[in-house]
């Protein structure tokens, strides 16, 4: 009857959302002003980014993100557009991923962690002041302002040569504590990683303790590995636990989680998510980089097999690639023409992630 066929709408799957992407270009720093690099990037709205190839003819291509930060942006505008919004998600019970993906020197660091001043006094007033201190002040204000019961756990690990390291363990006898993962047969898509440390924060001012333990550690780390922090991932994850007790009714929890991502230097890894003939030969494949690349490519491309299980770090992050969390990745680009290369890799990578589709659920009981 024409009822049924005004009711029976398609079968839609609900809120299903694509991941966010960002891109930030970095300034031409001293060095390639020296060497006479020009810029390739323009910015010219707050979405586009122009690529300018000089090879002879004039070629310019345009990818168009959903914000592109030019290399005047401030901590705090990409703070502000990128993981702001997500900090409320998190504290609603979602969970939220931020990637910072990109070549060695664009600012994935930068970015994600930033950098104290030599003036500011205050770190949670510092302007250089990346996402993961800004976010977790955040967290600490609202949930004071709220009112509400809470209270947060903090993990730091890093994922080098495929071997997981914590970054808020106590270094043993210049030995590093090597963590081990399971699948947790309770939790369906979560591994668990066994003897993690997850830190209870109190405070603001013990937000600042683990931070620093954490970049001395890793620092610490890259000493006893002889490692480059450019091969290695990591990964802070905050974990909220809220309890709201309404005045009728039953007390609800709700858990949030944020992960903060600073990604191993892209170099090396091709626009296809092949490794470079060089690359392959000295030695350097990044296996968990790589196989995010295939993640990312079996998605987009619908194929029946994901292959989440072949590394650690898309077992780590599973959820957000095609899950439940929420989200956004933020390429980091150099405007030098010395990397036009990385750059167009970078941004093609990006602009690929963009047909990702995650369902994300808040988490209460
Ligand atoms: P990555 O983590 O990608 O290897 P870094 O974060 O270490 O890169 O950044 C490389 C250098 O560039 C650092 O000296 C950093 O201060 C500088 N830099 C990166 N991004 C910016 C930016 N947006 N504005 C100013 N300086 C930046
Ligand atoms: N990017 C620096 C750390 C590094 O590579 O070591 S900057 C921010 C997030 C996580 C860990 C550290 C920091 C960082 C910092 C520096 C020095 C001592 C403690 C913490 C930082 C920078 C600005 C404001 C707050 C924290």
């Amino acid at each position: 009857t024409s009822e049924d066929t005004l009711f029976t709408a398609p079968k839609r799957r609900e809120e299903e959302e694509s991941i966010q992407v960002f891109v930030r270009v970095r300034p031409l720093n001293h060095q390639e002003k020296t060497k006479h690099s020009y810029s390739i990037l323009d910015c010219p709205g707050t979405r586009e980014v122009v690529v300018k190839e000089r090879n002879g003819s004039q070629v310019t291509k345009t990818f168009t993100f959903d914000r592109a930060f030019g290399p005047q942006s401030k901590q705090l505008e990409v703070y502000k557009a990128v993981v702001a919004p997500l900090l409320e998600k998190v504290i609603q019970g979602y969970n939220c991923t931020v990637f910072a993906y990109g070549q060695t020197g664009t600012g994935k660091t930068f970015t994600m962690e930033g950098e104290r001043s030599e003036t500011a006094v205050n770190w949670s007033q510092d302007p250089m002041a990346g996402i993961v201190p800004r976010a977790l002040g955040q967290l600490f204000d609202e949930l004071r302002a709220q009112n509400a019961e809470f209270t947060i756990r903090v993990s730091f690990l890093e994922l080098y040569n495929e071997e997981l390291y914590d970054l808020l363990a106590p270094v043993e006898g210049a030995k590093l504590k090597n963590l081990r993962m399971f699948e947790d047969p309770n939790k369906k898509n979560s591994i668990t990683i066994s003897g993690l440390e997850e830190v209870i924060v109190q405070s603001k001012h013990e937000v600042y303790q683990i931070m620093e333990k954490g970049s001395e550690r890793r620092r610490t780390a890259a000493t006893l590995m002889n490692a480059s922090s450019s091969r290695s991932h990591t990964v802070l994850t905050v974990i909220v636990h809220i309890k709201e007790s309404p005045m009728e009714g039953e007390d609800l929890l709700k858990i949030g989680k944020l992960n903060l991502v600073d990604l191993a230097g892209s170099e090396n890894i091709g626009r296809s998510g092949a490794v470079d003939k060089r690359a392959r030969e000295a030695g350097n494949i990044n296996q968990s980089l790589l196989t995010l690349g295939r993640v990312i490519t079996a998605l987009v491309e619908h194929a029946p097999h994901i292959p989440y299980r072949e590394s650690k770090l898309t077992r780590i992050l599973k959820d957000s690639l095609g899950g439940t969390t929420k989200t956004s990745i933020i390429a980091t680009v150099s405007p030098a023409h010395i990397n036009t290369e990385e750059t167009l890799s970078t941004l093609e990578y990006a602009h690929r992630a963009k047909n990702i589709y995650n369902q994300p659920v808040v988490n209460q009981r």
